[in-house]
């Protein structure tokens, strides 16, 4: 089966007045729309950022914000929820959310015996300082090791659809990034299909020559690429349109 591509659809306000949460809600809704229009088969909504350095949001505000985005949007669309609160999936879920991306690998309680589907992400420390000083002695099998064991517990746990993610730029230097993204095969051989999240992540813009976030389009495609012909079976990224051609294109060659 081709490779899936998910959408990412960042619901975070720039104003919290009602009418700017109003608007900023709208906003979010035509974007998972026009990320549909260009391929994208999941859209993933976060109410929260994941950045290094990022603030937690408090879990109202979250559920807030991602709710009526979810709500939205799953009759078009197969709908996952980024987040790492338990209250905030099961409200998504509730919602028409069928995918509960998880970046803390945590949920898998949450989604047992909902139907639903899990991806366990893997990350070194949290948010707030995983960038600070990231060390391992071999990454690939610290992350495997890891992915294995959640992917492993939530599976008996009674999740019929477990996904892992080697998050890549979570508590990792560019070198751990690169390994990872070289010796992917590792993860797609524990048999659980794998996503993998490069998109204009910092990593790039390194070996880009100091390429900003919106100067990332090459090396996102390129690594989501690369992920796809190592064996990922879905790709997270923002550039949906691109990242769909590269899927054609895999499919036809
Ligand atoms: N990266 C981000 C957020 N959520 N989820 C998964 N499963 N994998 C990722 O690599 C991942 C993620 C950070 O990216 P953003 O802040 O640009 O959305």
């Amino acid at each position: 089966m081709a490779p899936l591509v998910m959408g990412v659809l960042n619901v975070t306000p720039d104003s919290f007045s009602d009418g700017g949460r109003y608007l900023d809600r709208q906003r979010a809704i035509a974007h998972g729309l026009a990320l549909v229009a260009e391929g994208a088969d999941v859209v993933d909504v976060g109410g929260e950022s994941t950045r290094p350095g990022a603030a937690p949001v408090a879990e109202d505000e979250e559920r807030a914000r991602v709710v009526p985005v979810v709500a939205a949007l799953a009759p078009h669309v197969r709908v996952s929820v980024d987040t790492s609160k338990a209250s905030v999936a099961r409200a998504a879920l509730e919602a028409g959310a069928t995918l509960v991306n998880d970046v803390s690998a945590s949920l898998h309680p949450v989604v047992a015996g909902t139907g639903a589907g899990w991806v366990a992400m893997h990350m070194q420390g949290t948010p707030a300082s995983m960038q600070d000083a990231p060390a391992y002695g071999d990454v690939v099998a610290e992350v495997r090791r890891f992915l294995v064991e959640r992917a492993e517990e939530a599976a008996a746990a009674g999740v019929g659809e477990v996904w892992i993610d080697p998050g890549i730029g979570f508590g990792k230097r560019p070198e751990h990034n690169l390994s990872l993204l070289r010796h992917l095969d590792a993860l797609v051989g524990t048999g659980f299909p794998v996503v993998v999240g490069t998109s204009r992540k910092s990593f790039l813009g390194l070996l880009a020559g100091g390429a900003g976030a919106d100067d990332r389009l090459e090396g996102s495609v390129a690594t989501a690429t690369l992920a796809m012909v190592a064996g990922a079976s879905m790709v997270r990224v923002h550039d949906v349109a691109a990242t769909a051609a590269a899927v054609r294109l895999l499919g036809a060659a």
